[in-house]
């Protein structure tokens, strides 16, 4: 049964004005951390982190201080906002979220309310504006990420014991609020915020206060958008209060994985954020273990895409301020294919076809085209369509080629095979097909 809650869920069930309809159909997104870390890249002394490398100020062997006095060599001279915007919109991401602060508390704009900041380092102009900047030029909606936690900050605990712990966690709550409408204030055209590191007891405490601050966030923004990451109910719950339901416009727990069917998102609005190798973020000189290729990343998109999500792919760039090669190689190969298949991407969604094991469909929401991502093409050739209730395939052909088109054979009763023409294709490939209703039954006939 419900109970009371004073700091749970704001509304039941999604948003259903424009921002988020537009967040909603970005389908591709591209996540950056940059920041300290990416300059000693995984590396300190002479040897390498095994850990994430935007985690290495953790490290044993790494000294607060050392790590914190990497400002002082923090001057990206390559960075050119264009070529990254560039990049982005050739490989045809439609959102970017970017760290403006990381757990390090190393902030990419020129903070008022800390020196840590870009201000004070060689580099000493804001890195976010220009980015911001660039996105937009390209067409590209910027998202702001945020760490809560904040290793920087004298003030941050990770729970709260005695009274001056209570004390101190009073000031770093006011520092949060300062940066947070900064931020909101600076950058107008940003459209949300990605939040991180909010799972410590001390945060997880402040039900009150951050619901009070989302409040104070949305009034000052009008349509910003929020994850479910931000703040926690008067209980503890992180995501879903204890009611069950989720806090925030979108669930923000597909971190580095994929829902494996529509019943896992409960109707809701989510993202995926997913690395290249098994769990990198910021710059790692040495990436070891599996990278993941092109067709596997495209793979991870249509996924998420046909189960209500977007797909938001994370490079972490060098501290000169470049790319580097695999993740422009990466973004090109992605942008190749997303030329001739983005209509089945951008603005998709669930399709209530029953799943098969060649791959992924995807309905253009509020159209009458369903798109058939094709991974895995069965040596027969034949591609299993089972439709749902009163829809009739009245057309198929293949995106990358309107004049294929295909007769699918009725082999049952709402079940097809498509016979492909061509069983060995070398890259993931479309089928589009256009669907009708048929006449719905009234309740008389049989
Ligand atoms: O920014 C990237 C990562 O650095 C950050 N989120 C992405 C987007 C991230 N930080 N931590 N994690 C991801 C994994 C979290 C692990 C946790 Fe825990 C397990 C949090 C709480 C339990 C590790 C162990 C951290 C605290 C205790």
């Amino acid at each position: 049964k419900e109970i009371s809650l004073q700091h749970g869920a704001h509304r039941l069930g999604r948003r259903n004005d424009a921002d988020m309809a537009r967040w909603r159909a970005y389908g591709l997104g591209q996540f950056i951390h940059w920041g300290l870390y990416s300059i000693p890249g995984g590396e300190w002394n002479g040897k390498i982190y095994n850990g994430a490398a935007e985690w290495i100020r953790t490290w044993k062997e790494v000294s607060p201080q050392a790590y914190d006095s990497l400002i002082y060599r923090f001057n990206p001279i390559k960075f050119n906002p264009d070529s990254w915007a560039a990049v982005a919109g050739r490989m045809g991401v439609k959102y970017v979220t970017i760290t403006t602060k990381h757990h390090d508390g190393f902030c990419l704009w020129p903070s008022k309310y800390t020196n840590f900041t870009v201000a004070h380092s060689p580099y000493k102009k804001d890195i976010i504006g220009p980015l911001v900047k660039a996105y937009n030029k390209q067409g590209i909606d910027v998202i702001l990420y945020f760490s809560i936690m904040d290793w920087h900050n004298p003030d941050w605990r990770y729970d709260i014991k005695t009274r001056d712990d209570s004390i101190a966690f009073n000031r770093f709550k006011q520092f949060t609020r300062n940066q947070l409408l900064e931020l909101l204030t600076r950058y107008p055209t940003a459209k949300g915020l990605w939040f991180d590191g909010t799972w410590d007891n001390s945060w997880v405490k402040q039900a009150a206060f951050a619901d009070s601050l989302e409040t104070e966030m949305r009034k000052l923004r009008p349509g910003l958008i929020i994850g479910s990451r931000f703040r926690a109910d008067e209980y503890g719950k992180r995501h879903f209060d204890s009611n069950g339901n989720l806090m925030g416009d979108y669930e923000q727990g597909w971190e580095r994985k994929i829902p494996e069917k529509i019943e896992d998102v409960h109707g809701n609005d989510w993202d995926c954020v997913m690395t290249i190798p098994e769990n990198q973020w910021g710059y790692a000189k040495t990436w070891s273990g599996h990278i993941k290729t092109a067709d596997e990343l495209l793979e991870m998109l249509a996924k998420c895409v046909s189960l209500d999500g977007n797909f938001v792919l994370n490079f972490g760039p060098k501290p000169d301020g470049t790319l580097r090669t695999e993740e422009q190689t990466l973004a090109k190969a992605i942008g190749d294919w997303m030329t001739v298949n983005k209509e089945a991407i951008y603005n998709g969604e669930y399709a209530g076809f029953a799943k098969q094991d060649w791959g992924y469909f995807i309905k253009n929401t509020g159209t009458n085209k369903t798109y058939m991502v094709i991974f895995n093409v069965p040596v027969s050739g034949l591609l299993r369509v089972t439709t749902p209730l009163h829809t009739v395939i009245n057309k198929a052909y293949d995106l990358g080629n309107l004049t294929q088109t295909y007769t699918p054979e009725e082999i049952g009763t709402s079940t097809y095979f498509i016979h492909l023409h061509q069983q060995t294709p070398k890259k993931p490939f479309v089928i589009v097909l256009e669907t009708g209703e048929t006449g719905k039954s009234h309740g008389t006939g049989y």
